[in-house]
């Protein structure tokens, strides 16, 4: 077995933990899996289609991929493992990797799928990222939660466009005077003529200053910034010149934006001690379908850039992804040492010590109804967010506010919500509108997902990557 004349299968290669990549891809093809590993492994390393009389034993020991473990799923279908080396990629350039293996290989036209479940990074390539600067820790001691460690609440204002500063900077208003800790921009909304950026920003920042001292507590907004990289850094210097420090996250659409622009502009927010939301926009394009990479890899690449708080979906609400996928994407944000679930596609891999945890931010379909249950997916250490959840509330925005912050009281007493709701009228409106999630349910997919780990693997090395658990 060969492709372009030389063969990258080497079954009895043991991965260096230190210094190799591991890729674990699931592919399909018109050829047998031996052959696809094989194109895979020589196009996003060392080789081509055919021999080339320019290789050399040297590059060949050195910089070669490796397949060393596969398992065929199906009529030319399979799993791959493939170790790369450390000294195969520029060190301290993030697109040269992305341009190896999570580049060409997805044009092989006789692959029918392929799909980049996860890739370990060793931690001598983790050398080059500095990390989160305020991460989980610095994101509590922002908002003032080290000692109690309640989950943060926040919204996104809605509708998504279309609001006037004002109107827009009221409603964050009545948010935050509902007890929650953040207000956020949307994802779409940047700099529109109807709400430019800075007038937004000075409406908010004087919402916030007021509500502040009903409620005596120190609230933050997640300010879009998302455009070409040099207006990113015009606003980045104007929140500096204001000083905003202490109440403006700078908010990225991380996966439209594209990590060269990402890395740069992360780079000015912790010289300038700016606390960041990484929004991932965009992102299910390549991680839902049959050619694609998910999204646990991003996740991996933003906290080694040094995203602080980052949305991963919730496991209960709109978005894709079931409790225990999610439950994956929460470790990734928060665990220093995640283990391997191949059920999921996922690796073992370890951070460095030096870069910090993010903060996971659970949103997209929540409302206070759904607190419980979320806060048994993800814990304490967790940013849940409502935007229709807070202002589709029947008592209005600030009611939908209290509703969202009472979930999260009624779980810091220990009372589940619907005991709370007896007492607390607003949360008791939402869950009679929306219903109640049952953390239940979530404790169970958990605990089935522990208990069956080896019946579901083996489930997935029969069935393929369909098998695996998703939405
Ligand atoms: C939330 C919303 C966010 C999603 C994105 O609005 O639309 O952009 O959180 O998804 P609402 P994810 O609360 O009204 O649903 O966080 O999974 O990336």
């Amino acid at each position: 077995m060969a492709y372009g004349g030389y063969s990258y299968l080497d079954f009895r290669y043991e991965p260096d933990r230190e210094n190799d990549f591991v890729v674990l891809f699931w592919a399909k093809s018109d050829a047998s899996i031996e052959q696809t590993a094989e194109a895979i492994a020589a196009e996003s390393s060392v080789g081509s289609w055919t021999k080339l009389s320019t290789m050399n034993d040297f590059v060949w020991k050195h910089y070669r991929a490796r397949v060393f473990w596969l398992h065929k799923a199906g009529k030319n279908a399979g799993f791959i493992k493939i170790a790369y080396p450390i000294e195969h990629f520029d060190a301290k350039n993030i697109l040269q990797f992305q341009a190896s293996v999570l580049g060409n290989i997805f044009g092989l036209k006789e692959l029918r799928e392929l799909y980049v479940c996860d890739i370990s990074f060793p931690k001598k390539y983790q050398k080059q990222f500095s990390g989160p600067k305020l991460g989980l820790p610095g994101m509590r001691r922002l908002v003032g939660t080290e000692r109690d460690g309640r989950p943060h609440v926040g919204t996104i204002i809605k509708p998504k466009v279309g609001l006037t500063p004002k109107e827009w900077a009221h409603a964050a208003y009545e948010a935050y005077s509902g007890g929650l800790d953040l207000v956020k921009d949307d994802e779409n909304l940047v700099d529109q003529e109807f709400c430019r950026w800075k007038d937004r920003l000075h409406e908010v920042v004087k919402a916030m200053e007021n509500a502040g001292k009903e409620t005596g507590q120190n609230h933050l907004y997640s300010s879009n910034i998302t455009d070409r990289y040099s207006r990113m850094v015009e606003r980045v210097d104007y929140l500096k010149a204001c000083g905003l420090q202490r109440h403006v996250v700078v908010m990225l659409d991380t996966y439209v934006m594209g990590t060269s622009a990402l890395q740069e502009i992360l780079e000015l927010t912790k010289k300038y001690g700016f606390a960041t939301h990484g929004h991932r926009a965009g992102f299910a394009a390549a991680n839902r379908g049959n050619f694609g990479v998910n999204f646990q890899v991003y996740e991996k690449l933003y906290r080694l850039l040094g995203i602080d708080q980052m949305h991963i979906g919730t496991g209960v609400g709109k978005m894709e992804g079931s409790p225990v996928t999610i439950k994956r994407l929460h470790d990734v944000a928060e665990l220093r040492k995640l283990p391997e679930k191949f059920y999921l596609g996922a690796l073992h891999m370890e951070f460095a010590e030096h870069i910090k945890p993010m903060l996971g931010i659970a949103s997209g379909g929540v409302d206070a109804g759904k607190v419980d249950a979320l806060i048994a997916l993800h814990g304490l250490n967790t940013n849940l967010q409502a935007g229709a959840g807070v202002h589709g509330h029947p008592g209005g925005t600030r009611k939908g506010a209290m509703s969202l912050r009472q979930a999260v009281d009624a779980v810091m007493h220990g009372i589940p919500a619907r005991e709370y709701a007896k007492t607390h009228p607003e949360l008791a409106q939402a869950i009679a509108k929306w219903g109640y999630s049952n953390p239940l349910d979530v404790e169970n997919a958990l605990e089935h997902e522990k208990k069956n780990a080896k019946k579901l693997a083996a489930l997935v090395l029969k069935k393929g990557r369909a098998a695996m658990d998703s939405e």
